[in-house]
């Protein structure tokens, strides 16, 4: 088991590097290193697990391409932690076991012999990795009826990562006997700083090899026998040939309490003859030419299975950022409200319909180069529907409609000034005027697009977000109904308990922030902003003066934010995001509960 993550990550850029088809040449040292990756690797990886795959096809495909050393850094930095796996032996003339090169071929003679054969005692038999056995079989079995196989199940004994080095190195008692002096014995203390020595010294005392003397100063263990034998070790090596016969059920159950080794159900395979077995394999056709069909020589060619289930390349897909995402949700919920969309697709706009349309007087501090960037070409727009133009400046100069206006002297010149737009308000104003001179009908529409704001920046504010914003025009419309909506909007944006707080806006009255109980953060959000638009910006437009218009408006980025667990919004937009959080994250479904 590869256990440096670090390596195989190193090994997923590295292989990210080679385009898959004909970019990457198999070397001695990838047979080796694919049989040491465990599943979890695979699963995690995808281009080590497209490689695994590779790799495994061409091994069972008993392709000779393993031959050369690794060319690359990388692979030669490989081969010293993985030499080319001596585990894979070669096939000689004579077809002893020791060495076989062609492992599906090996079976077959196996098989030849007659009788059926467990994959494991093939295996063990080989010395191999019961998975690469396991390869060989797969490959034989995309041979239709050479073999036929019936699964097993066998209880195996695995050596722990502690069983592996008290094989190899021995066990804790029996390097604690080593460390002990044959003469005048060590100090106790020098044992117990051995990393086997706690263990060690007991479990020698229980097999009376050493002894503790307390008699004179610091308590000294000395050896009560000149020699031992590491049954442990000797043991464990035992099981880890697989040669479970050698230990007594009890020295097992003691390993096992000593947790140097764990019963594991290994599934396998017993091979027998299929029905249409042989020993001399075709090498299956994996093309069907021309010239076959020509000849008819297709109608007796064996030709290879086509493998489903291999991994195949990765199609080179676009990604949805998550701001994307949660956009096509907030569009989703506002289409099934009967909302239609605006278009949004101008950032830039001038004063006009960004501010004086929505009655927002010229000295508003929002209006000055603080908190709104203005455009210094082409600075001023002139196009204004001159007979409304003129009623905004009424009602913002001296009133009218019921309202006593501003009472300042409204600069058309202002007005013209261009600006990226602070908000898509604006888009709402154009859109409102527009319904008012085609002769108003009820209507709902909604705007999720930029809208740029000269802020001081922190972790949750840039110069740009994106608004999202619905309109609602309909006779006798009231605070109660737009209350209604919202709550259902939000609903179907999973937050059920909101609750609302007067606020002021230049362009609505009675406005409303909108707060939402968040169980996820535990807290009370502020979700959004609302009221019913004034009437001295609708009343200029031409909308009848029964109809009340109610606008609401919330942020992308804060929702997406909270639903992808992203706190700084650098994080999320503009030049510092990771292209892998683009490509990796989850898809987005508002009503869902985390
Ligand atoms: O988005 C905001 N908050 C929010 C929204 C949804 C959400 O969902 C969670 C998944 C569950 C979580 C949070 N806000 C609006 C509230 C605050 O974040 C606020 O601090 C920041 N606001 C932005 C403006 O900042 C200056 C968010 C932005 C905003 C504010 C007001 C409007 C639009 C966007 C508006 C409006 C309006 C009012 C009346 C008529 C028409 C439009």
């Amino acid at each position: 088991m590869v256990d440096s993550t670090k390596l195989v990550s190193q090994l997923d850029a590295h292989l990210s590097l080679f385009s898959y088809i004909d970019g990457f040449v198999p070397s001695s040292v990838d047979p080796s290193v694919s049989g040491a990756l465990g599943a979890n690797d695979l699963a995690k990886y995808a281009h080590v697990g497209r490689w695994h795959a590779h790799i495994g096809a061409l091994v069972r495909d008993g392709e000779d391409c393993f031959s050369s050393p690794p060319q690359s850094t990388f692979g030669k930095q490989l081969l010293k932690q993985f030499p080319a796996n001596q585990s894979t032996p070669k096939m000689t003339a004579s077809g002893d076991a020791s060495v076989v090169t062609d492992l599906p071929q090996y079976i077959l003679n196996e098989l030849e012999k007659g009788q059926e054969v467990s994959s494991l005692e093939l295996a063990s038999r080989l010395g191999i990795d019961h998975q690469k056995l396991i390869g060989a079989v797969k490959s034989l079995l995309s041979h239709e009826g050479v073999i036929s196989t019936r699964d097993i199940t066998e209880k195996r004994v695995e050596l722990t990562k502690e069983g592996v080095d008290f094989a190899e190195n021995g066990s804790a008692e029996f390097r604690t006997f080593q460390r002990v002096a044959a003469q005048g014995g060590t100090p106790q203390a020098d044992v117990m700083k051995e990393s086997y020595g706690k263990v060690g010294q007991s479990k020698a005392m229980a097999a009376g090899w050493i002894a503790i003397d307390k008699s004179a100063g610091a308590p000294t263990v000395v050896r009560k026998v000149d020699s031992v034998v590491d049954t442990v070790a000797e043991q464990l090596k035992a099981l880890k040939l697989g040669d479970e016969a050698k230990v007594d059920e009890k020295s097992r159950t003691e390993l096992k309490k000593r947790k140097l080794i764990s019963e594991v159900t290994i599934k396998a395979v017993v091979l027998s003859k299929g029905a249409a077995f042989t020993t001399t394999l075709e090498k299956p056709e994996a093309d069907l030419t021309p010239e076959m069909i020509a000849s008819g020589s297709w109608k007796t060619t064996t030709f290879k299975k086509y493998n489903f289930d291999a991994l195949g390349v990765q199609p080179a897909s676009g990604h949805l950022h998550p701001l994307m995402k949660v956009r096509s949700e907030f569009r989703q919920i506002f289409f099934q409200m009967g909302f239609s969309e605006m278009p949004t697709n101008q950032y830039v706009e001038s004063s006009f319909w960004n501010f004086d349309a929505l009655f927002q007087p010229q000295q508003h501090p929002a209006r000055d180069a603080h908190d709104t960037f203005f455009i210094s070409e082409p600075a001023n727009s002139t196009q204004f529907p001159a007979e409304y133009l003129e009623k905004v400046k009424t009602v913002h100069s001296k009133g009218g409609f019921g309202s006593d206006g501003y009472n300042y002297d409204w600069k058309v010149e202002e007005a013209q000034k261009n600006v990226m737009r602070t908000h898509t308000t604006a888009v709402s104003a154009r859109q409102l005027y527009k319904l008012a001179q085609e002769g108003f009908k009820p209507t709902k529409m909604f705007s999720i697009d930029r809208v740029f704001r000269n802020e001081t920046l922190d972790a949750t504010h840039l110069a740009e977000f994106h608004q999202v914003e619905g309109v609602i025009a309909e006779k006798n419309l009231s605070l109660s109904h737009v209350m209604g909506l919202f709550r259902e909007f939000f609903r179907k944006c999973g937050l059920e308990n909101l609750r609302f707080k007067p606020t002021y806006n230049p362009y609505t009255e009675p406005s409303m922030e909108i707060f939402a109980y968040h169980d996820g953060l535990k807290k009370w959000v502020e979700i959004g902003n609302s009221g019913m638009f004034r009437p001295e910006m609708l009343l200029p437009m031409g909308l009848p003066p029964d109809v009340n218009v109610a606008g609401y408006g919330l942020s992308l980025e804060r929702p997406t934010m909270i639903r992808y667990g992203i706190d700084n919004i650098r994080d999320l937009f503009g030049p510092k995001v990771k292209l892998d959080m683009v490509y990796n994250n989850p898809i987005c479904r508002l009503d869902k509960k985390d």
